[in-house]
């Protein structure tokens, strides 16, 4: 019997989804991309990238976490960044001795910054003040960390994106992909990522928009690329060159942003404990640990 139900709910949830993918924000289900192709030959010029062919980070092109070491249920720590196998790699682990290497400077200079303690680290890496770039399409291919609690994302700000001036065109975070659902693979979401934009800070004056949530093929497994095309009219994401929305709302940032690749744990005060944003508790055990494995990062500017 309950077999029963749970197949009649399954071709239901099929259902559902079929007609989520044209109307994707309704049921909150994935869609799945089926827009324009992104024809990166014809249409672009390669002029920046980082294919993580070495055996370390390239620090002429990228910076290590630069604005806390706590984050969220987690902790920033540059050691859980290697470049390995022409892949960047971010490790996620639980350490009860936080790990060496505490960023002496970093403490010397921000007095009032959270110390290392006993939790799950993790890392973000950006190229600001090395790599800067305003329109054009920018892609990553990935595999993704595999838990939930995890969030991992590539995406892009600026300065300007705090400044509350009732606009995105000064600056705007914009969420090329974030990874967050891994929880709820039962529906199917749990293959999907969301994108999107937010500008005017993060306190009241926030403004957001999102495209939803796009299915992507096995991202905790294999390689898929996430791209954004990005003109003076809107921004257009793209899963595998293959379009999946466009947003627009505040008007497109009109000054260069920076790149980000980073891993969070849902949570609070370095405590994985939330269901923050519906990401989930953190799947994993404690001796177990999760990759955020990025093959490249390319940038082109349009022809
Ligand atoms: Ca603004
Ligand atoms: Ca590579």
């Amino acid at each position: 019997m309950v077999l029963f139900l749970s197949k009649i709910l399954r071709v239901f949830v099929s259902f559902l989804m079929l007609f989520s993918q044209t109307a994707p924000q309704f049921f909150e289900l994935p869609a799945i991309p089926s827009g324009q192709e992104v024809n990166l030959d014809e249409r672009f010029e390669l002029v920046w990238e980082d294919e993580f062919e070495g055996d370390s980070l390239d620090m002429t092109k990228w910076n290590h976490n630069w604005w806390e070491v706590e984050r969220k249920g987690g902790y920033w720590h540059e050691d859980m960044v290697d470049v390995r196998d022409g892949n960047l790699v971010i490790t996620t682990a639980y350490f009860t001795d936080p790990p060496e290497n505490y960023y002496e400077d970093y403490f010397a200079t921000h007095p009032g910054s959270h110390e290392y303690k006993e939790g799950w680290y993790t890392a973000c890496i950006t190229t600001k003040g090395k790599f800067e770039q305003c329109y054009g399409y920018f892609e990553c291919r990935a595999i993704l960390p595999a838990s939930s609690g995890m969030w991992s994302a590539f995406w892009m700000m600026n300065t300007h994106v705090e400044d509350v001036d009732g606009s995105g065109q000064d600056g705007t975070e914009v969420d090329v992909f974030e990874s967050m659902y891994y929880k709820d693979n039962w529906w199917g979401a749990g293959g999907a990522v969301i994108s999107g934009i937010h500008y005017d800070g993060y306190g009241e004056g926030q403004q957001s928009a999102s495209i939803g949530k796009w299915w992507v093929d096995n991202p905790y497994e294999q390689y898929n690329t996430y791209g954004l095309e990005w003109t003076p009219e809107e921004y257009i994401f793209y899963i595998n060159g293959v379009e999946t929305g466009r947003l627009s709302k505040g008007g497109v940032s009109q000054n260069p942003e920076y790149l980000i690749l980073s891993c969070e744990v849902a949570g609070e005060n370095g405590i994985a404990w939330a269901d923050r944003h519906g990401v989930g508790e953190m799947s994993m055990d404690t001796d177990e640990t999760a990759e955020f494995i990025v093959d490249y990062v390319r940038v082109y500017q349009h022809k």
